[in-house]
């Protein structure tokens, strides 16, 4: 019996070099792929099938033509002497190096099957705890408003910019993060595209405290535009209703502050009464009983002033049933704005007035009055001008103005 072994590329190779140097009548007796040329403990050599055969006659320079390489290695004719099993053995020779391949290539498919199934959910989870801890991070107060800065820190800088108190904004961004697809994240368009929503859900939570009246008490700190709201109110009332309009002054703290209403009074064909007291007040309310609309006028309390809030408070009390309306400026800083409603807490206002629109181009107030004090906006102003330069705003109105300007 003649052994001999090969070295091939393939096992196509190799059955050719077994017939054409051991004859057709040669089998396979193993294979098994091997490294050439080590590199790097043997790690980078090629690979290359080494298949050892046998014939039990001498080898005979035959030519052999390729064709059919998968079976050449078979005898066509069973071997002498070897019978059934020989064939047999024979064939399994040929196959399990075939099947090793199979076996080696379907691993790798699996392989990268694996991977390529396996890589966007490990992607997507790293997104969402990148998200998790973003949304931490900006919480935490970490966040700093920044127009190069990251998307997030971009939106944070939009939002300030538009006058959202700084500790808003950082609720906002927060939620937003928390919210969007991880994959918006560095998104601007993306981020802002959700901010409205978020937006619309703070203001739409604010809420009207205790019911509508007829009679309305405006309060709130010095300069703010009560008494020139008053008067544009009045003035819109009395055209529906010429003789069912009343206002009654309640501020003779201040020098010509009374007069200032009576004029505008004058002015607008609007009776005006001056009320020194609680007690006086009562009374003027109650002589008014066929009024529709009574508007009451306040001296402006600036928020450090307890002692004024105090009796602010007993003048909303005598008045019995009636809506305090709190009149804000647009204009005034966040922080400032944010003691005002501080101060003002204690007092059952239902609704706030926002005024002096026109003097600023920043609209955020708007925004952080309502969620800080959870009340709705009733109107707003937006010039000197009576009865002019007075709007109701709804939550669109309002994103609006604060979002666009
Ligand atoms: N630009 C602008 N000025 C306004 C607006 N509303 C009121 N004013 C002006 O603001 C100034 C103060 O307005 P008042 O109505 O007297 O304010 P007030 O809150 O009654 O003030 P006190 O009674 O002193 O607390 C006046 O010069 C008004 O003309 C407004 O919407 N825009
Ligand atoms: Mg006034």
């Amino acid at each position: 019996m003649q052994v001999k072994t090969f070295e091939a590329v393939s096992m196509k190779q190799a059955l050719q070099l077994v017939r054409e140097q051991l004859g057709p009548r040669a089998v396979i007796v193993s294979s098994r792929s091997v490294r050439r040329d080590g590199g790097l403990f043997g790690l980078l050599g090629r690979k290359v099938l080494e298949v050892t055969a046998a014939v039990d006659e001498p080898a005979k320079e035959e030519p052999v033509s390729v064709k059919g390489a998968l079976t050449p290695n078979l005898p066509p004719s069973r071997p002498r002497g070897t019978g059934v099993y020989h064939d047999i053995w024979a064939v399994k020779q040929a196959v399990d190096p075939l099947l090793d391949e199979i076996r080696e290539i379907r691993e790798k498919v699996t392989a990268l099957d694996e991977r390529a199934t396996s890589e966007p959910v490990e992607a997507r989870s790293d997104l969402a705890q990148i998200r998790t801890l973003l949304a931490a991070l900006v919480g935490s107060g970490a966040l700093v408003p920044d127009s190069d800065g990251p998307a997030v820190q971009r939106l944070f800088y939009f939002l300030v910019g538009r006058g959202i108190d700084e500790p808003l904004a950082r609720s906002l961004v927060q939620r937003i993060v928390a919210r969007v697809d991880p994959g918006a994240l560095g998104d601007l368009d993306r981020l802002k595209l959700n901010l409205a929503g978020e937006m619309r859900n703070d203001l739409g939570r604010a809420e009207r405290g205790g019911l509508p009246s007829r009679v309305q008490i405006f309060a709130g700190p010095t300069g703010v535009g009560k008494t020139t709201t008053i008067a544009k109110l009045a003035a819109r009332a009395a055209r529906s209703s010429p003789n069912g309009v009343l206002v009654i002054t309640t501020d003779v703290h201040r020098v010509a502050a009374a007069e200032q209403m009576i004029r505008f009074g004058e002015m607008l064909s609007v009776p005006v009464e001056v009320a020194i007291s609680p007690t006086d007040l009562s009374r003027a309310i109650a002589q008014a009983r066929n009024r529709e609309h009574i508007f009451v006028d306040t001296t402006g309390k600036s928020p450090r002033d307890t002692g004024g809030l105090r009796a602010l408070g007993s003048l909303v009390e005598a008045a019995g049933e009636a809506e305090l309306l709190l009149v804000l400026s647009a204009t005034t800083r966040s922080s400032d704005s944010r003691e005002i409603l501080e101060a003002y807490r204690g007092l059952p206002y239902s609704r706030l007035i926002l005024s002096k629109l026109d003097e600023t181009r920043v609209y955020g107030e708007l925004y952080n009055c309502v969620v800080r004090s959870g009340r709705p906006i009733a109107c707003v102003t937006s010039g000197q001008a009576v009865p002019e330069h007075l709007e109701s705003l709804d939550v669109a109105g309002i994103l609006r103005k604060v979002l666009h300007g």
